[in-house]
């Protein structure tokens, strides 16, 4: 796996891109940054915390969540970009739709993160293209209100792989240079724990494609198969925001595979954790 798409932070480790949802209902966060002062707030707060990137979103993805209009997701993200920007902060925006992406893109973000891979706006690689800024191409099946529907797999890793090549492929055909693709398995879109697992252990290979090895982008944080897997003794899943713990686990684990970013809800451990991650790296044989 390799390192920053140009335009982007370059260290010698895991990138840590912080989360801003400024949503009413995201599985993890919902309704804590809503207001766009807190909002701003918590991006500046998770910069101090030694984020690299913040990532804006405002549409909920959360399994069996509903779409909201583009001029919802505008009106919620809007002045929280602008803000950020403004402020110097390195700002991604989280969505899926092209009229959003292009506002977030005058705004000044420097990096687009889709997670429907540029499959749910079919506007969005070109204009991604047109921008000539760095594209997270999530792997993804479908809008979240079925998603786990499609969660069903021969082998995940082949699969998610192959689907990948053809995202690559469809984007590429709109302009998007191969150079500025950050690779993403979708942990959780369409995937189920044991799909997850084996995705983590295996990230080089799913993003080694056509002779180039990609940057991978891990976004484990806070999702639901660390809740199971710390389930109490009566199998009650762990809640959300008590999985950090395991998600600098995670961190630590993908870093040392090599992964390019983690994006992460809680700050400081993980930014801790992509630190000792190189050290270890640095050291081995
Ligand atoms: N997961 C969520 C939202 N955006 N972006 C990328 N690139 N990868 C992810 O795994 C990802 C994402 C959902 O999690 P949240 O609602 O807790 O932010």
């Amino acid at each position: 796996m390799k390192g920053s798409p140009t335009g982007l932070p370059a260290a010698d480790r895991c990138l840590i891109m912080g989360v801003v949802n400024v949503t009413p209902d995201s599985f993890s966060d919902g309704g804590q940054w809503y207001g766009a002062a807190s909002a701003i707030q918590h991006g500046l707060d998770l910069v101090a915390q030694g984020a690299d990137i913040v990532d804006v979103g405002g549409e909920s993805t959360k399994p069996g969540a509903q779409r909201i209009t583009a001029e919802e997701e505008l009106r919620r993200v809007g002045p929280v970009i602008t803000e950020l920007v403004k402020a110097g902060v390195v700002v991604s925006v989280d969505t899926m739709r092209a009229q959003v992406a292009e506002f977030a893109l005058e705004a000044g973000v420097r990096l687009v993160n889709d997670v429907s891979g540029g499959l749910a706006d079919p506007y969005m690689p070109r204009l991604v293209a047109k921008a000539g800024v760095p594209y997270v191409v999530v792997h993804w099946r479908g809008h979240s209100h079925d998603m786990n529907s499609r969660a069903i797999y021969q082998d995940v890793v082949r699969e998610v792989h192959d689907e990948l090549v053809r995202r690559i492929d469809a984007v590429t055909a709109e302009g998007v240079d191969p150079s500025m693709i950050v690779l993403d398995p979708g942990l959780g879109f369409s995937k189920l724990a044991d799909h997850n697992w084996h995705l983590l252990t295996r990230l080089a290979d799913v993003a080694h494609i056509g002779g180039r090895d990609f940057p991978v982008l891990v976004g484990a944080s806070r999702k639901r198969f660390l809740g199971r897997l710390l389930a109490a003794p009566d199998g009650t899943p762990r809640p959300f925001a008590e999985s950090d713990d395991a998600t600098v686990a995670v961190t630590a684990l993908a870093a040392v595979a090599g992964a390019w970013c983690a994006r992460v809800h809680k700050v400081p451990a993980n930014a801790d954790a992509v630190r000792v991650a190189a050290a270890w790296r640095a050291a081995a044989p």
